[in-house]
């Protein structure tokens, strides 16, 4: 407040704020005004990365005057406010995003075409936003898109990595990680640097009592790094809500020097104190569904708890409530267990900081936290070790000892003749050493716990969870399936779909309420219609073949069936399933006649995705695609009957133009293994139908769309646990196909063997854990199913247009809803038009 304008004073402040540009002149102005002045460059040195900036910042002012008033009017509301907790938040670009959103981007392309440039290549210059590896991160992307869209006061909370995800760049068929340097120019964040928290690590902890014999608990020594806001605009798609995500970096507590050290001589270790305290926001940990217990990693997640708790609380401070009203002020999401050491640190600002006694401080934290989890796989699980966390935050693995020993009595009363469910439901693994278990401690401390699509939320519950719904109740699980922000993802990608859609359903509003859709099945059978709709997902297969032609070399025919795979490498994904079926296809048009050959459907088969750089076997699952890719793609007998394209550097971007181009898209996870997949509702919602397995999100998306709308195959996940044992207690005999498909590998024909063996041995030898041979046959019947089918296209188009009008469930504003309703208790606040509200 004393730092807000006096009232006589404000009359020229109002008068002379700045206006958004609504026309084109006007937005040329602006982007010349901030290339020349901004920018010092000129019409003599203007080129497209500069132009890029000009128009980033006259769309960044633009954004930049509805975020400020929308952050003082959520201030004036004060109601309950969002904090989305993610170590992940997969952004992409922001520019084409913005433009769309502010619904300006007609204005942009013609101004800038007056300026002598095309709006697509200016797009094109920004470098993406990676700071995510995959799903959990795009999802994190997604809910900030919805949360403005539909008015929620809401921020998100990040680090502000200055590498994210690895670049990936493909030498001689293996994967070389490159450095994803992102910040040079970086026009959509602000740094705020009167917005800094001290954040302390290591030392130990004081008790004392006071002169009235109250007990005092203080965590002291040890080191201070600061943490410092750099906050980014998230605006919604036409609304004047924009929210803010706010993304920590990490400083030298003493500015950027140690002056001491400095003035007694020791420069360079004053220098090295700096660069120490600034590593721990330096890089993306690029392992996805794995956990590998690195204290750097742990430092992470307490530097950036801490700050964003700090901020949270700080901001709480301010309304002057009672700490009782703190839930019904603040809902914190935790986006699965990384930010857990929130709920230990609210504990310990509330009972160290403010003097709460610790009933009353663990009755607000537990009504404060929502769960949300990702996955069911063991290695993903985080734990970390006792003595870790004993040297690193010493307080806080006393507070999780407390909370534990509390649960624990509870769980004793209540359960009195259980003893093994104590140590199965413990925070603390009696192993050697010791591990805290992030998962349970997240459970304990929130009210409720989410898996992300039915049969996942389905399986916490039976399996890893299973005791804690003996203890807790089936009420405090849930399911919130995941959805896709159809904004960027069908209106911004496939902007000539979305048009298509618009003329028919009278405008633009399906993508506030994707629901809409279902009016299409009206237009099903329209021949204009549907010849459009044909039309489109041909151009957007020319734009794909065009960009695989740019980075590969390869020449594809945008008229073969284009199927496509494209998500993180990881064995449960089965990328191996699909390169195996690949070569199985490979062999047998081998064996054919020319004249047999010319009448089978033409493919290609894309691929694409990085593998963590530890994840040998990942690793090598991308080498076998691109030797098999170089013999397939050069065999002058196949020709355009079969393409193997792998593209480098699977990115936000990249899908964006990967989505819309797909016939068919693959989602093959070992049945219960993905629990719940994004890029399955990406692809359907862009006219691609799918060949999955009935994992994730697929089920839902057949009960939507219908059965006969894809392609499922594969062991269920109900099976998966006989058919591992079988594995391992009886002999099993290979598909015949299959073994054929290994003995041309084990022949040298995809070069040297031994470079495979290591993935075909864990197939056959080792206990195929990811049941790639159970579901072979399956799964090459299916894709020739495909291939009839895609014969006769009028059945193909009215099963695409059929799947597109039933994907309204999909949408993450329908997951944002439902947050909204059974786990946060917000409210929308709508945005006020000029409105002075402090
Ligand atoms: O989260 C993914 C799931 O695999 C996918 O099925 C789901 O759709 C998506 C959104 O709910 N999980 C991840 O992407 N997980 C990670 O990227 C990850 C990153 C770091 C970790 C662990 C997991 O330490």
């Amino acid at each position: 407040v004393e730092a807000s304008i006096p009232e006589p004073q404000r009359a020229a402040w109002r008068k002379y704020t700045p206006q958004p540009f609504t026309t084109q002149e006007e937005f040329e102005k602006e982007i010349i005004r901030h290339i020349e002045t901004t920018l010092a460059r000129s019409l003599y040195n203007c080129d497209e990365f500069a132009t890029y900036a000009g128009t980033a910042l006259a769309f960044r002012d633009r954004l930049v005057l509805d975020w400020n008033k929308t952050q003082q009017n959520q201030t004036f509301a004060d109601q309950k406010r969002v904090y989305y907790l993610s170590l992940e938040f997969l952004m992409g670009r922001a520019l084409d995003n913005a433009m769309l959103n502010v619904d300006q981007k007609d204005v942009a392309t013609k101004g800038l075409a007056d300026l002598g440039f095309r709006v697509e290549d200016i797009i094109k210059q920004e470098h993406d936003a990676a700071l995510g590896n995959g799903g959990l991160g795009r999802l994190a992307a997604c809910f900030l898109d919805s949360l403005a869209s539909l008015n929620y006061p809401a921020w998100g909370y990040g680090l502000r990595y200055r590498y994210g995800i690895f670049k990936q760049e493909i030498i001689d068929g293996y994967q070389v990680e490159v450095p994803d340097y992102w910040l040079d120019f970086n026009p959509w964040e602000f740094q705020r640097h009167d917005v800094t928290v001290d954040i302390q690590f290591y030392g130990h902890v004081d008790r004392w009592q006071d002169e009235e014999g109250k007990q005092h608990t203080e965590w002291v020594g040890g080191e201070i790094v600061q943490a410092v806001a750099f906050d980014v605009p998230v605006p919604g798609y036409k609304t004047a809500t924009v929210n803010n995500l706010r993304l920590w970096g990490s400083k030298a507590a003493s500015g950027e020097f140690d002056f001491q050290k400095f003035n007694s001589g020791e420069y360079e270790s004053s220098v090295a104190d700096q660069q120490s305290a600034e590593t721990i926001s330096a890089v993306l940990y690029p392992n996805d569904n794995l956990e590998r217990g690195k204290e750097l990693r742990l430092k992470q997640q307490y530097f950036w708890c801490a700050a964003s708790l700090y901020d949270i609380v700080r901001r709480f401070k301010k309304t002057k409530r009672a700490w009782k009203d703190f839930p019904n002020q603040v809902a914190i999401q935790l986006n699965d267990t990384h930010p857990t050491l929130a709920i230990p640190e609210l504990q310990r600002i509330l009972v160290d900081i403010e003097g709460l006694d610790w009933d009353e401080a663990w009755h607000i934290v537990s009504k404060t936290f929502g769960y949300t989890n990702h996955t069911v796989l063991p290695e993903a699980l985080e734990k970390w070790s006792v003595p870790l966390m004993q040297h690193l935050l010493p307080r806080h693995l006393q507070i999780i000892y407390d909370i534990n020993l509390q649960f624990l009595q509870f769980v004793e009363r209540t359960f009195p003749k259980e003893r093994e469910l104590l140590s199965r439901v413990s925070i603390i693994e009696e192993s050697s050493p010791k591990m805290v278990r992030m998962a349970f401690l997240a459970i304990i401390g929130s009210h409720k716990v989410n898996g992300v699509a039915e049969l996942h939320s389905d399986l916490i519950k039976s399996t890893i969870f299973k005791d804690f719904v003996k203890v807790f109740g089936p009420d405090k699980f849930t399911n919130v399936t995941n959805g896709i922000t159809p904004r960027r993802w069908l209106h911004q990608a496939n902007p000539r779909l979305s048009a298509l859609i618009a003329s028919k359903l009278g405008g633009h509003e399906f993508l506030k309420d994707l629901t809409q859709l279902h009016k299409l099945e009206e237009w099903v059978d329209d021949k204009e219609f549907r010849k459009e709709f044909r039309e489109i997902k041909y151009a957007n297969k020319v734009r794909l073949a065009k960009h695989i032609k740019e980075s590969t070399g390869i020449t594809v025919n945008p008229a073969a069936l284009f199927d496509i795979q494209v998500k993180r490498i990881h064995e449960y994904k089965r990328q191996q399933l699909n390169i195996f079926g690949v070569i199985h296809r490979y062999l047998q048009l081998k064996a054919m006649t020319p004249e047999e050959r010319k009448k089978q459907v033409p493919r290609v088969s894309i691929f694409g995705g990085k593998a963590a750089p530890g994840y040998w076997m990942a690793k090598t699952v991308i080498h076998l695609i691109n030797k098999v890719g170089d013999v397939i793609n050069n065999d002058q007998d196949i020709g355009d009957a079969l393409k193997v394209i792998f593209l480098e550097d699977y990115n936000v971007s990249k899908a964006e133009i990967i989505c819309p181009a797909s016939d068919i898209s693959e989602h093959i996870s070992t049945a219960g293994t993905e629990a719940s997949g994004t890029s399955n509702m990406k692809f359907v919602l862009n006219g691609g139908l799918i060949i999955g397995t009935c994992d994730g999100a697929n089920i839902e998306i057949t009960r939507e769309i219908g059965q006969e709308n894809i392609f499922l195959f594969g062991n269920l996940a109900e099976n998966v646990d006989e058919l591992r044992h079988n594995h391992v207690y009886k002999q099993y005999v290979l598909d015949e196909s299959l073994a054929k498909v290994f003995d041309t590998i084990h022949s040298g024909t995809f070069g040297d063997a031994s470079s495979f063996t290591a993935l075909l041995n864990g197939i056959v030898e080792h206990g195929d854990y990811y049941l790639v041979s159970d579901d072979f046959d399956s799964y090459i019947k299916t894709q020739s199913l495909i291939d009839e089918t895609y014969k006769n296209v009028e059945e193909w188009t009215t099963k695409t247009i059929t799947s597109v009008a039933r994907m309204g469930f999909f949408t993450a504003d329908r997951c944002i809803e439902e947050y909204a309703d059974m786990i946060w208790n917000v409210e929308p606040l709508n945005p006020t038009k000029e409105k002075d509200t402090v």
